[in-house]
């Protein structure tokens, strides 16, 4: 009897594990490491390919010496959302601020990322002026920040760091913080 009870356990504790590992996994890991001025050590961060409709789980380590982030657009929406943002920085250069914490604080600032999120992604579903985005995800320097997304429309889409230094007009995107994502059928 006590071997039976052994046996039953021993499959049970098997079963268990097998359903822990195998079950219960979770949406695909993608990891990258920002910093300046990159995506995993290369201009140009590595492509993403994923299928329509396939959950992915994004990290983003950011290893640099200062804030990076991700922010997906449509890959037709890339220049003009870069030339967005390098509009704004210079007004915020005219005027005088030169806080990158206010600046990227302001409301100003948010409209223009929203405006040119994508608009397939479920994370939340936010509606912004008639758009369903994604708040883009900032990662303050030594941090890590993960977030699951899906991309439901096939196609090519960017993703980028929007921040700038103030120091120079360019946004990180420009200075090679920018990657493709590829959404296959
Ligand atoms: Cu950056």
């Amino acid at each position: 009897m006590r071997k039976v009870i052994a046996v039953v356990a021993v499959v049970v504790v098997i079963g268990a594990l097998t359903f822990f590992i195998f079950g219960q996994r979770g949406p695909r890991e993608i990891i990258l490491e920002a910093w300046e001025f990159g995506y995993n050590g290369t201009t140009g961060g590595p492509t993403i390919k994923l299928k329509a409709g396939e959950e992915i789980r994004i990290t983003l380590i950011n290893r640099g010496g200062v804030a990076h982030e991700i922010i997906v657009v449509k890959d037709q929406d890339r220049e003009a959302f870069l030339t967005e943002t390098h509009k704004l920085v210079r007004r915020f250069i005219e005027k005088g601020v030169t806080d990158p914490i206010v600046i990227h604080a302001s409301p100003e600032w948010h409209v223009s990322y929203r405006i040119f999120a994508v608009t397939e992604m479920v994370i939340g579903g936010n509606i912004v002026l008639g758009f369903r985005t994604i708040d883009h995800i900032h990662v303050e320097r030594g941090q890590v920040f993960s977030f699951t997304m899906k991309l439901d429309k096939p196609g090519t889409y960017n993703y980028v760091c929007g921040l700038t230094e103030l120091t120079f007009p360019e946004t990180h995107a420009d200075r090679g913080m920018y990657g493709t994502i590829i959404v296959e059928a």
